[in-house]
């Protein structure tokens, strides 16, 4: 086959794709996270649309049994006040150091954006709303899963408690080793979505998140943001830039 002819063959598939969605989703082609032109990035763009689309309500993570709870490994940051590590930011770092040397006491997870009531809870305040508990499978994108089962409380009850504005649709959050990303208001509202302060019964630990993780059961284990620290709601989609996942080559929508 030639040069020439492989090109082509490309660009009726780009054009095929692009052409699909438009016709499965009319009216959502500027609608969402951006593509950067990556074949593959719209072919995951594509899956987010069309499980929006088909499934009509929120499909449920399989929960698990309490022996079946595994070992879990941390992974990427495990303390972000690690002044050794080569990925320490002072800013938040330094800031994360002190907080965790108080016991996390004065740490605040701040919400706003497009909320009626923004506002900064402590682990106390999230500690009083309905207390939730899953046990799920994580799945990292490195390969390995494990079982574990997650306390806090629903994302949904607190982010409803700061009353969400009828115009917001993507949930951004912020950490304290400098990650940012978003997921939008439908997996936000899903009922495995926790704010989570605990892990297997206990406190959650350092290297998992302390004191806040985020854990999103049906997405891929990158999208569950540990050491949470700022929440934004917002109207649009907002690309978080180099500290997100996209520009690290890592799809935005990861459902599993
Ligand atoms: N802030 C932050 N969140 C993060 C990470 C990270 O490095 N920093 N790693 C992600 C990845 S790739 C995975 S698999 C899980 C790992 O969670 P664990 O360390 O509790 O197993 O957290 C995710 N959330
Ligand atoms: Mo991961």
């Amino acid at each position: 086959m030639t040069d020439k002819k492989k090109i082509t063959r490309r660009q009726v598939l780009v054009a095929g794709l692009a052409s699909a969605s438009a016709l499965v989703l009319p009216g959502c082609s500027n609608d969402g996270p951006p593509t950067y032109g990556n074949l593959l990035r719209m072919g995951d763009n594509f899956t987010w649309r069309a499980q929006r689309l088909l499934l009509p309500s929120h499909r449920l993570a399989r929960e698990y049994d309490r022996r079946e709870i595994s070992s879990i490994p941390a992974i990427g940051t495990t303390d972000p006040g690690d002044a050794s590590n080569p990925y320490f930011q002072e800013e938040l770092g330094g800031v994360y150091a002190r907080l965790r040397h108080a016991d996390f006491a004065d740490w605040r997870l701040v919400i706003e954006g497009s909320v009626a009531r923004p506002g900064a809870y402590s682990v106390a305040d999230l500690m009083r709303f309905p207390k939730k508990t899953q046990i799920t499978r994580h799945t990292c994108e490195e390969g390995w899963t494990a079982i574990a089962e997650w306390n806090g409380a629903l994302l949904k009850d607190v982010l409803e408690a700061a009353g969400i504005l009828p115009t917001a649709r993507y949930v951004n959050f912020s950490s304290y080793d400098g990650w940012d990303d978003s997921i939008d208001m439908w997996d936000a509202m899903h009922p495995q979505t926790f704010l989570a302060y605990g892990m297997n019964g206990r406190e959650l630990p350092v290297p998992h998140g302390a004191p806040v993780r985020l854990r999103v059961a049906t997405q891929m284990g990158y999208k569950s943001m540990k050491f949470l620290r700022r929440i934004v709601v917002t109207d649009e989609f907002v690309d978080p830039g180099l500290s997100g996942p996209i520009q690290n080559g890592w799809s935005w929508y990861a459902g599993i």
